[in-house]
């Protein structure tokens, strides 16, 4: 049967769903493999009227993944624009705020934040001290209430997404799925048939989801994470991902300057002065460390 060409809009485990010719098709990859994420164009040969086995994967734009020592875990492909969901409440992690931004810098995706349930005040101005960190670093801050405005999310937001490809991420309970039922008309008819379809029915999501709004703009939903390893970035990647890093960068009196504890590092001299946030600076020196303890990296 003949090859198509399909946009893979969900990936759970081996399987795949790929849209193509105004219809899904499950898929599987030959043998072994599962490198491919949502997001990706692929070719495959279609084995019923929905059953497809993919054969390759068309050349990449951007690639967002995590990794750990061992293996890696990818989040999607040829997204354009990263949106990290945080909430007043629960509370959200600052770590993986940074590693989340970290990740875009490297991958050459835009990233802004998602600050929702501004409901909520009790914890609300808290929240706020703690997402200005990230605008004075020039990452745009939306505040959001999915819940009780949902008119002000979809203006706020929606004129964002056009002609980009959308991710969200986030911790669980930060009201991804919320924002992405606002933001995709019948987002929660397409959900409930993947959830059958993919065998999982549950409120949290636990697969990586793709909805196409126009030719030119898709929003990716993505399942809560506590963890954001970012073993795979090389020390010239990470040094290179905090953008306030770079006005220092080639300054330092060694070319190959670690930015650790080496004399004349320019970058240690603008955190004693206060120019780039220590707590930055460690999570640098956290990364660095983790790329290092890589079998086979350098
Ligand atoms: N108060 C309030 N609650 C909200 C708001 N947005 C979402 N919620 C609630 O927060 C809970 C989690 O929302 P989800 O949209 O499922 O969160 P998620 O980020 O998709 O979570 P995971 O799929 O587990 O990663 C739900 O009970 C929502 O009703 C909001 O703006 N205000
Ligand atoms: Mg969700
Ligand atoms: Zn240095």
């Amino acid at each position: 049967m003949a090859e198509r060409l399909g946009l893979i809009v969900a990936a759970h485990g081996r399987h795949y769903l790929a849209q193509a010719d105004g219809q899904l098709w499950q898929c599987v990859t030959r043998g072994k493999k599962s490198d491919i994420a949502t997001g990706d164009q692929v070719r495959f040969r279609a084995t019923s009227l929905d059953q497809g086995v993919i054969e390759a994967i068309q050349p990449r734009a951007t690639l967002l993944y995590r990794s750990d020592q061992f293996k890696s875990k990818l989040l999607a492909a040829n997204v354009t624009q990263l949106f990290i969901v945080v909430a007043t409440e629960p509370g959200f992690s600052e770590d993986l705020v940074s590693r989340s931004l970290v990740a875009a810098e490297a991958a050459g995706i835009r990233a802004r934040l998602v600050l929702n349930k501004i409901d909520i005040e009790a914890q609300r101005e808290s929240a706020r001290e703690r997402v200005a960190r990230y605008e004075a670093l020039g990452y745009p801050v939306h505040e959001v209430s999915a819940k009780d405005d949902p008119a002000h999310a979809v203006d706020t937001l929606r004129p964002l997404l056009q002609g980009q490809s959308t991710i969200l991420i986030g911790q669980s309970g930060m009201g991804k799925s919320s924002l992405v039922n606002l933001l995709v008309p019948d987002a929660d008819i397409a959900v409930r048939e993947i959830s059958q379809r993919l065998d999982t029915g549950k409120h949290t999501t636990t697969f990586t989801r793709l909805y196409s709004i126009d030719d030119t703009t898709s929003v990716i939903d993505s399942p809560g994470f506590q963890e954001f390893g970012l073993y795979h970035l090389s020390e010239g990647m990470l040094e290179r991902a905090f953008p306030e890093f770079a006005s220092h960068l080639g300054s330092c009196r060694f070319y190959n300057c670690h930015h650790v504890a080496e004399p004349g590092c320019a970058l240690l001299q603008a955190v004693a002065e206060e120019q780039i946030d220590a707590s930055r600076h460690q999570l640098y020196l956290q990364l660095r460390h983790e790329s290092l303890q890589k079998p086979g990296y350098r």
